[in-house]
């Protein structure tokens, strides 16, 4: 399907907001290309790609033009069928520093790391531990005023000093991610 064509079938499914079987239908009806550069949103539960989103390896990526707390960061995230970014690698780590640079320079997004449940160990949002990978910038995570319990990420020349613990109650863009395997 070329880009147009895309464009123009998602200009139909928004268009169209009286029939949600219908829609449904149509979008059961879509194959996802895996190999599509751009990514997706869920419409019913379908995966749809848009321009939005970003490919790199098995997953796909979104940073919010918008700004929420960590948790209902973490929620925007499930409700497009995804969760908070899960950072396994260098490559990702520094894909994700890219990605941020070229849509928002100066943005401060929620990562899916935390040590909310215990002070200083840090786990992703799927249970796991933060291991041996960690992109701490200089001096953090320091736990300011003992209140800072989310991780945030910006943008740096060194992309691999990127992350702060932050207050999780603060607004920021999110970066989600879906894993296609
Ligand atoms: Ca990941
Ligand atoms: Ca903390
Ligand atoms: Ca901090």
């Amino acid at each position: 399907m070329s880009t147009i064509e895309q464009v123009e079938l998602n200009e139909d499914i928004y268009a169209n907001n009286g029939d949600e079987s219908q829609r449904r239908d149509d979008l059961d009806e879509e194959q996802v290309d895996p190999d599509l550069q751009g990514g997706f949103t869920t419409q019913n539960g379908k995966d749809k790609f848009t321009s939005d989103w970003k490919s790199f390896g098995s997953s796909r990526y979104y940073i919010s033009s918008d700004e929420r707390n960590w948790a209902d960061s973490k929620q925007h995230c499930m409700d497009l069928g995804g969760d908070l970014v899960i950072i396994d690698s260098q490559e990702e780590q520094e894909f994700i520093n890219t990605q941020i640079k070229s849509i928002y320079a100066e943005t401060r997004a929620w990562i899916g790391l935390s040590d909310l449940e215990t002070e200083g160990v840090w786990k992703w949002v799927d249970g796991k531990p933060l291991s041996k990978f960690g992109f701490w910038m200089q001096d953090e995570p320091n736990d300011d005023k003992g209140a800072e319990d989310c991780v945030e990420t910006l943008y740096q020349y060194n992309p691999l000093k990127t992350w702060n613990d932050a207050i999780c109650s603060m607004d920021k863009h999110c970066i989600c991610e879906i894993n296609l395997t």
